[in-house]
């Protein structure tokens, strides 16, 4: 406490202090700070030895949990320039116009945003991202981008992990100086899953571009320009790249499916080149996108629109590789990939594999293969640490073409179906999931609107109803609120519109809106917004914090709280965070740059008459002991 460290203050004990002795002697808070930080980081290591760490409350735990040493690199030597040198001397237009004159296709690796939201639920922590990120920027430099943020790692940082996303973006932004950090950002949704006010996603992209973001993918759910114009004008006020962008569905090729076909994309692409992007995204966001498909869309928006094109796709069918491969001879400008041990499945295909198939071709991306090999073997033991977290899928397959579920929400709707006591229908779950989409006029699904699809396909499967029980007037359905805030209109207006007689019966009534929801959504009050976040956090709030509260009201304040009780997690090893320590056991932790507690776990004792159990640590070499009320 702050008494103890002042009477224990070697002045104050060979009492040479005066009545100035708390002003003039800073220490004393900081000392007392670290020992606060101190106990509430034991604190939170006790909770998980006593109460387990509800992340992972009845899943099995995985064989390995030794967090893997992080891959090597020169620690000597500065990261050389890259991609980001290119964007600071060309600007956006300047590096748009660079990427068309490259004859190497460009990379994007999304391993540390994709790779893992798509196979273990957006579940990778900050630690173990960052001990790769340093080996990127010296040994892979000539990578085009690092998706690393947006997306679902925004709410599940804060809500799972209980971490700052914009201390890791931080953390990126230090260790990976030379490369273009990209995010995905769901244009007027952002990082959440409904539309926010204009100057609320206007906020969030000055703040995003201010703390890090170099290339922002936008896209809208709905494939709606309309709706992604606020976040395309954000973007370029920023000076940053726009990489607007298309959500690839259906089937180019199958007559069956001429709702999005190669003039529905060319359309598409044309408004979003007017619009103002610097980069044309194809977002195949569930794997789709066959071969000889994508060959063709990209050869005819080569020639139709003059904007480099980037390709990202999902292995859930096995094949992406093989259409990433079609896309590059089609003259794709960029490709995503992630490595090689985050790839395959419901992830991106694998570039390591990628790289070597192109070695020798004219258009050979140039990246170290040994570098890749490295750490791809990095990456393999880091994943181990989250095996709780992985679907149980062995092997690509076709089925994707029947569910079109995007990569990124399969391995959390399955966790979803888990929850609900369901994961043993996923047969049915998936067909429900075709049949939503079918009754929703054959949507765009992408988050939010995949999450609607999906919450209806739940509710179908846990409450046994049939597509003809959907649509028969007489039967009362009580829908997801997701889905009849869908059909009211507010992620926007589907291509082709809602289907009038489903309409009308989930909005019973209601008016729907027909307008862009920006545009009937009144702006955000900020300052009442930032009194309110203080409030409720108890502190104040950096302007970066406003804009996770403006995303997220509950789920910051939660996060806030727990900062209040345990202090920040994000240095503990892994291990340590979802699965205690082994008696024994000792782990250094930074709390501050340079600043390190080595903390010893030494024994739990019997719960007290009061349910209390006794967890003894060593601190420094000190005796420490926390209190833990045993709920189990
Ligand atoms: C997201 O919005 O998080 C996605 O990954 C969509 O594919
Ligand atoms: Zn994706």
């Amino acid at each position: 406490t702050f008494l103890e460290a002042v009477i224990c203050h070697p002045r104050f004990v060979a009492c040479e202090y005066t009545t100035r002795f708390i002003d003039e002697t800073p220490e004393l808070f900081t000392r007392s700070e670290r020992r606060d930080r101190a106990s509430r980081l034991l604190n939170f290591i006790g909770e998980v030895m006593v109460n387990g760490n509800p992340e992972v409350a009845g899943l099995p735990q995985p064989k390995s949990v030794s967090v893997p040493e992080a891959p090597a690199w020169d620690h000597g030597a500065p990261p050389p320039d890259g991609s980001k040198q290119l964007l600071d001397r060309l600007g956006a237009e300047g590096l748009a116009r660079w990427m068309l004159e490259q004859k190497r296709v460009l990379i994007t690796d999304t391993t540390f945003r994709d790779a893992h939201q798509s196979l273990i639920a957006t579940r990778m922590r900050t630690a173990d991202l960052m001990a790769a990120a340093p080996a990127y920027a010296r040994r892979l430099p000539g990578l085009f981008s690092v998706e690393c943020w947006g997306g679902a790692t925004f709410d599940v940082a804060m809500r799972f992990l209980k971490e700052d996303p914009w201390e890791r973006l931080h953390g990126f932004r230090r260790a990976m100086p030379n490369l273009l950090l990209q995010m995905l950002l769901r244009s007027a949704n952002a990082v959440g899953y409904t539309n926010y006010p204009d100057n609320v996603v206007r906020h969030f992209v000055a703040q995003a571009a201010e703390n890090g973001v170099d290339l922002f993918r936008v896209f809208d759910s709905l494939n709606w320009v309309d709706n992604m114009r606020v976040a395309i004008d954000a973007v370029r006020e920023t000076g940053r790249l726009c990489e607007g962008t298309i959500c690839y569905t259906g089937d180019l090729d199958d007559p069956a499916r001429p709702k999005y076909d190669l003039k529905y994309y060319v359309t598409m692409a044309k408004e979003l080149e007017a619009a103002g992007a610097h980069i044309l995204g194809i977002k195949d966001m569930a794997g789709l996108a066959k071969p000889k498909a994508i060959a063709r869309l990209v050869r005819t928006l080569k020639q139709e629109v003059g904007l480099p094109i980037h390709f990202h796709t999902h292995d859930t069918s096995g094949l992406s590789a093989a259409s990433v491969l079609a896309a590059v001879e089609a003259g794709v400008d960029a490709i995503d990939a992630a490595m090689d041990a985050m790839s395959g499945l419901t992830s991106q295909p694998p570039l390591g594999s990628i790289c070597a198939a192109l070695a020798q071709h004219e258009r050979d991306p140039g990246l170290d293969h040994t570098a890749l090999n490295d750490l791809s073997r990095y990456w393999e033991g880091v994943r181990a640490l989250y095996a709780p977290f992985e679907a149980d899928i062995r092997s690509g397959t076709a089925d994707v073409y029947r569910h079109e579920m995007p990569g990124g929400q399969y391995t959390n709707l399955r966790a979803q179906a888990r929850s609900l006591g369901v994961e043993q229908h996923w047969d049915w779950v998936a067909q429900a999931y075709a049949d939503v989409n079918r009754l929703f006029g054959d949507v765009v699904k992408v988050t939010p609107t995949s999450k609607v699809v999906g919450d209806m396909a739940l509710m179908m499967v846990t409450s046994n109803l049939t597509p003809e029980d959907v649509l028969d007037p007489h039967k009362e359905i009580a829908f997801p609120e997701s889905v009849v805030s869908f059909f009211k209109g507010d992620l926007g207006q589907p291509v082709g519109g809602f289907p009038a007689a489903l309409q009308k019966k989930v909005l019973a009534g209601a008016e729907p809106i027909r307008v862009r929801p920006g545009a009937v959504l009144p702006p955000a009050d900020l300052a009442a917004e930032r009194a309110a976040a203080e409030t409720k956090a108890g502190r104040t709030v950096s302007e970066a914090e406003l804009a996770s509260y403006l995303m997220y009201p509950k789920v910051f304040t939660d996060f806030a709280a727990h900062q209040r009780s345990f202090g920040d997690v994000s240095g503990l090893p892994t291990d340590v965070f979802f699965y205690g320590m082994q008696p024994g056991q000792e782990i250094s932790v930074e709390i501050e740059r340079g600043k390190s507690l080595i903390i010893r776990f030494l024994a739990i004792g019997e719960a007290d008459a009061d349910g209390e159990r006794k967890v003894f640590f060593e601190l420094n070499g000190q005796p420490r002991v926390v209190r833990i009320s045993d709920r189990t």
